[in-house]
């Protein structure tokens, strides 16, 4: 068996989350991951057989029964995951019943799962049924974004269409725009079932004046969607209480995607 500490997830797990809170997206224990990994790549690191321990998830992810996750730990900071993986990470499995999570490695202070647990499952169940190759969920609290969510109207259509403007690279890496949601009590299923139903359409969702949802086929993915939307809001953040003298238009936007050969969110665009 090889050293799960030097498996290839737990490394870029640790490389992830120390990139993210010194981007100063997760202060404290903000933010999370969640990850599906492969069985037969984490069965070169764990026995599977072996469960250490088991968790109630607090709701039903019938789909996902035996899918492998790692994901971070509720109360953890991601500032500390480096120096902690084996704590403040855990690999879990979906049980039979759906409902419980086995635990396989991690976690190793009786600790659990994040308490957005519902958000990231239910939003790998709605990925996976529009694209089969995603992987990752991801959330954090990009500053930016964060202040932009005081001053900017909380709706799809204008945020997508002020974010477009902000970097010419916008539109090509998110055409089919962002997901807003009001403001929620976070950590419910609530909040999950409606994070949820947004990615049904997008691959990001706002949680009105708390942060940020990014999924992806891999960390990258999901990290440079979250990256991209976090440039372009400290453009905005930079420059909204200033004249505006130049922009990009709507017309250059399609041209973009014309260029491009995306398809792209037409009715979030003012033609
Ligand atoms: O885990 O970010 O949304 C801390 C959070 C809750
Ligand atoms: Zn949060």
């Amino acid at each position: 068996m090889k050293d799960i500490l030097c498996a290839p997830f737990v490394e870029e797990m640790k490389e992830i989350t120390a990139n993210m809170y010194r981007l100063g997206w997760d202060e404290r224990n903000g933010g999370n991951i969640s990850w599906m990994l492969d069985e037969a790549q984490v069965g070169e690191y764990l026995d599977l057989s072996r469960v250490v321990r088991t968790i109630p998830t607090g709701f039903e992810a019938k789909p996902l029964i035996g899918k492998i996750f790692i994901v971070t730990g509720t109360g953890k900071y991601f500032r500390n995951i480096p120096k902690y993986p084996e704590r403040d990470l855990g690999i879990i499995r979906i049980a039979e019943d759906g409902v419980t999570a086995e635990l396989l490695w991690g976690f190793s202070d009786g600790g659990k799962f994040t308490s957005e647990l519902p958000a990231h499952l239910m939003s790998h169940m709605t990925r996976l049924s529009v694209d089969p190759a995603n992987r990752v969920v991801m959330h954090c609290h990009p500053t930016y974004l964060l202040a932009m969510n005081f001053v900017h109207p909380l709706e799809e259509k204008a945020l997508t269409h002020t974010l477009w403007e902000m970097c010419t690279e916008c539109m090509v890496v998110f055409p089919d725009g962002v997901g807003v949601l009001p403001w929620m009590v976070c950590g419910t299923n609530e909040i999950g079932i409606a994070t949820a139903e947004k990615m049904k359409e997008f691959r990001l969702v706002v949680w009105g004046m708390h942060g940020l949802y990014g999924v992806g086929k891999d960390i990258d993915e999901a990290f440079g969607l979250i990256e991209t939307v976090e440039k372009a809001a400290q453009v905005y953040m930079l420059s909204y209480n200033r004249p505006r003298i130049n922009t990009i238009r709507d017309d250059e936007l399609v041209e973009i995607a014309k260029a491009f050969g995306l398809e792209y969110r037409r009715d979030f665009l003012n033609l």
